[in-house]
């Protein structure tokens, strides 16, 4: 029997369920989701291996109109992805006409010549007549390889979409161990858990005001815990008062639902601790942004 492999990339405007696509597939939480547009800021590889094939996912940055230097790097980390996969899912809502941000994206991909499969989800929040209505529409646009309606939270019609993958797979390689779920290591996944809880529990423009770093992740050799110090990044003095809140409270929460999340993944206990600094402007800020895992580098 020959080994078939192959990437893939996850594209599409902020919000419409790319991550939530990848974590379903994966079967846990490699990148973080939320109801807040531009969650993701890097590319994220979710690799899944079974005994005959290899497909490497790559789940990006929502393409938006950038306004800062990081939706640039996040813009052009997102697009990049194009130079890189053999198929191109391109992701779009069920529930929201196609529009100008849908039109750019799809100039980019028919320039790309790369096979497109366009994804129509959240399937579950439309009736069936305005899915086809807006599967009509999209056809029209550009030809797409196959079109294939599906639910990432509810899991409708995925392993169809695998399947489908699956079948216009070539023989390759197995790039990575077949127990690798992802390219970032740990520190990366821990510092996004925390993100997720600030994207989760704040509003407005806080959400994309935070970046989390790790500085430190150690076990304790007296608790057995280990024992991780980060960092939650802002850009105002006033921010850093809303994550800390009354009395510490909303850091307290913060801290303690991203505890949660990251001894599943890690499968072992941790002790967190976490700090918030303002580092005034830090997303137009070169240097600030590679310290903060978005540098151009990465891709
Ligand atoms: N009803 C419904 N909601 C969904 C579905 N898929 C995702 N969502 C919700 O849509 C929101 C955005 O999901 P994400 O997976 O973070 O979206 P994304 O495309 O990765 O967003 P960015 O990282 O900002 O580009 C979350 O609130 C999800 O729960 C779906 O199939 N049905
Ligand atoms: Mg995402």
């Amino acid at each position: 029997m020959t080994f078939k492999s192959g990437f893939v990339a996850i594209l599409g405007r902020p919000n419409v369920g790319k991550s939530t696509f990848l974590n379903h597939v994966m079967g846990q939480k490699i990148a973080i989701m939320s109801d807040k547009a531009q969650t993701t800021r890097n590319k994220i590889m979710g690799i899944y291996t079974t005994d005959k094939e290899q497909i490497v996912f790559i789940d990006t940055p929502g393409i938006h109109k950038p306004k800062t230097a990081l939706g640039d790097f996040m813009v052009e980390s997102a697009y990049s992805t194009l130079r890189e996969v053999d198929t191109v899912l391109f992701m779009v809502p069920a529930d929201e006409a196609r529009g100008k941000g849908d039109d750019m994206i799809i100039e980019r991909l028919k320039a790309a010549k790369v096979p497109v499969i366009l994804v129509v989800n959240k399937i579950d929040k439309v009736h069936p007549d305005q899915l086809l209505a807006q599967i009509d529409d999209f056809r029209q646009q550009m030809d797409f390889q196959e079109i294939v309606p599906i639910s990432a939270l509810q899991g409708n019609n995925v392993s169809r979409l695998i399947d489908i993958l699956s079948d216009n797979l070539e023989e390759g390689f197995q790039y990575f161990p077949a127990d690798q779920i992802t390219d970032h290591p740990e520190r990366f996944l821990v510092s996004e858990m925390i993100r997720e809880k600030v994207l989760q529990l704040t509003r407005e423009e806080i959400p994309h005001s935070v970046a989390v770093v790790i500085d430190s992740m150690k076990r304790d050799e007296e608790t057995g815990k280990i024992h991780i110090r980060a960092t939650i990044m802002v850009e105002r003095d006033s921010q850093k008062g809303i994550i800390i809140g009354k009395k510490g409270s909303m850091l307290k929460k913060i801290g303690s639902l991203a505890r949660r999340d990251i001894e599943l993944m890690l499968g072992d206990k941790i002790f967190l601790e976490t700090w918030v600094k303002v580092k005034k402007n830090w997303r137009d800020k070169k240097l600030d942004l590679a310290d903060f895992g978005y540098n151009r580098k990465e891709y």
